[in-house]
């Protein structure tokens, strides 16, 4: 399960949070096929509770109604020809599964799908779970049913989660009704899913449901190809439930990476010390985690995870997340976000619950892409950002070499290569960087792909002149847009 499923040569995934199946496959058509991305993280697909004070939340698609395959971001028909689609540009479809809970407590309705659900009764007929299949008294020791103390593994893992009904996922008939549609998704022709919620689950439930999964489509994967699997654990060290637990049915969800890594682009902690990035800051193996600057959650100050760099911070949010995908470190996600203005009351966003940008009647919007490729509409589009892609281009083409030639000043000035196959620099100071550096390169010219773009054979933005013995002098002014250079071998002029 720990196995991406990517196409060859791809090696990044987008976080496409809240957007239309619609839009997803045609983004995997018009640019993450041509620009070299692995693969999509989509929203929860299954039919969800409408909320509707707050008016429509993002945060409804993590209250389950069913498992039919129906929401706001659209139908089975439309998912599957997304999925289709996609996988015909090697581009491939991850799942964020919900199956820790369905909806809170109290409450009834019917779901995105038309199924009735009520909340006092535990009632989902469109599963159907019914109260049997829930976790209650005999097996959650708080008062309330609900979670208060994060030290008592029994507690979190049987109680309930921010008063979200927890389910039962000991029982047999349970864990079918999960199996069967991790199953259906598979079928489909999806590569992989995120676990929501898996601090919430027991390890071994988890294994027990992994190990009735089958294997990928054919028709997309080479046959026997288990699914991706990546748990949602936040493990920031301080809780007895860990990280490890996990290793055993996936990749988890490193937290620690975007938390440690976002001070340091903040000038808040020296860059000299990403010289041992990765497993030497006592991180979990590379093999074991994927990684990210921001998430859903923790770009609005839910989940937790620290106060971690968003689009909001673009000039350090590019640097940050070119280190990333410039570093061997992890399995790489880039957040794609929409925006929504943020209102700090007492700290606190009192707007961290505005879903995506919507049309009149609350439909979720179209994506508009405007000709320099950055998108309207109140999508931001971090995928689509110039430093971002063009360093997913560069994750793809240095794949598979080694951390070499590492330099810094003492300070915020650093740089490394990939192998023989590309080069960063970062000058993160208060003054400019002019220096004579080694970067592995072979002797050429190269566009520096921070600043633009290599197209028809030149550069649109500046060039590096790498010199027979591989060096090569760089110049990067702290007022500069981006104050890092990268080149590699895919952009030789
Ligand atoms: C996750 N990871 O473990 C998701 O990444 C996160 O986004 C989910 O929480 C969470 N688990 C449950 O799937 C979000 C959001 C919560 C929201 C829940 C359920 O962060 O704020 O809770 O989804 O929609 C909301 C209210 C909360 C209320 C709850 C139940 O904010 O106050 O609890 O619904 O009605 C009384
Ligand atoms: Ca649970």
């Amino acid at each position: 399960f720990h196995n991406p499923n990517c196409a060859d040569g791809r090696h990044t995934i987008t976080h496409l949070f809240e957007w239309k199946w619609s839009d997803i496959a045609q983004e995997c058509e018009r640019f993450l096929g041509p620009y070299g991305y692995c693969g999509v993280q989509v929203s929860p697909p299954n039919e969800n509770r409408v909320v509707t004070s707050p008016n429509r939340p993002w945060w409804e698609r993590y209250q389950p109604v069913s498992y039919k395959l129906v929401t706001r971001s659209g139908n089975d028909q439309q998912f599957r020809d997304m999925v289709d689609r996609c996988n015909k540009q090697n581009i491939r479809i991850y799942v964020d599964v919900v199956m820790n809970h369905m909806t809170g407590s109290g409450g009834s309705g019917q779901g995105t799908g038309g199924s009735q659900w009520d909340g006092n009764s535990l009632s989902f007929p469109g599963v159907p779970f019914s109260s049997w299949d829930f976790n209650d008294a005999s097996t959650c020791s708080t008062s309330d049913l609900n979670i208060h103390n994060y030290q008592n593994v029994q507690e979190v893992r049987n109680c309930r989660l921010v008063s979200l009904l927890d389910l039962k996922l000991s029982k047999d008939y349970v864990r079918t009704k999960v199996v069967e549609y991790l199953n259906y998704l598979i079928d489909i022709g999806v590569a992989g899913f995120r676990f929501d919620a898996a601090k919430h689950m027991w390890p071994a439930d988890l294994y027990a449901i992994t190990g009735q999964l089958k294997s990928l489509n054919t028709n997309y994967f080479p046959s026997g190809s288990k699914p991706f699997i990546y748990q949602e654990v936040i493990d920031m060290g301080n809780e007895p439930i860990k990280m490890s637990e996990y290793f055993g049915t996936g990749r988890v969800t490193n937290f620690v990476y975007g938390a440690k890594l976002s001070p340091v682009f903040r000038n808040q902690d020296q860059a000299k010390w990403l010289v041992n990035w990765g497993e030497g800051w006592g991180m979990p193996f590379s093999n074991d985690v994927i990684v990210f600057i921001d998430n859903h959650d923790n770009q609005r100050g839910h989940g937790a995870g620290g106060a971690v760099l968003t689009f909001r911070d673009s000039r350090r949010y590019k640097m940050a997340t070119a280190f990333m995908l410039a570093h061997p470190y992890g399995f790489t996600r880039v957040m794609s976000s929409y925006y929504w203005d943020v209102n700090y009351v007492n700290g606190n966003d009192a707007n961290d619950w505005i879903g995506p940008p919507t049309n009149g009647d609350m439909s979720i919007k179209d994506v508009f892409i405007n000709s320099d490729l950055s998108c309207g509409n109140g999508w931001i589009c971090e995928h689509r950002w110039r430093q971002i892609y063009n360093m997913v281009a560069f994750r793809n083409v240095v794949f598979g070499t080694s951390l070499v030639n590492w330099w810094d000043n003492g300070n915020y000035q650093i740089a490394f290569s990939r192998g023989n196959k590309g080069f960063i620099v970062f000058n993160l100071e208060s003054y400019n960087l002019n220096t004579r550096l080694q970067t592995g390169l072979p002797a050429g010219q190269y566009c520096d792909v921070i600043s633009g773009n290599y197209e028809n054979g030149s550069c649109t933005g500046s060039s590096v002149t790498v010199n027979s013995d591989g060096t090569a002098n760089f110049f990067i002014p702290t007022s500069a847009e981006d104050p890092m250079i990268a080149i590699h071998i895919g952009a030789k002029v």
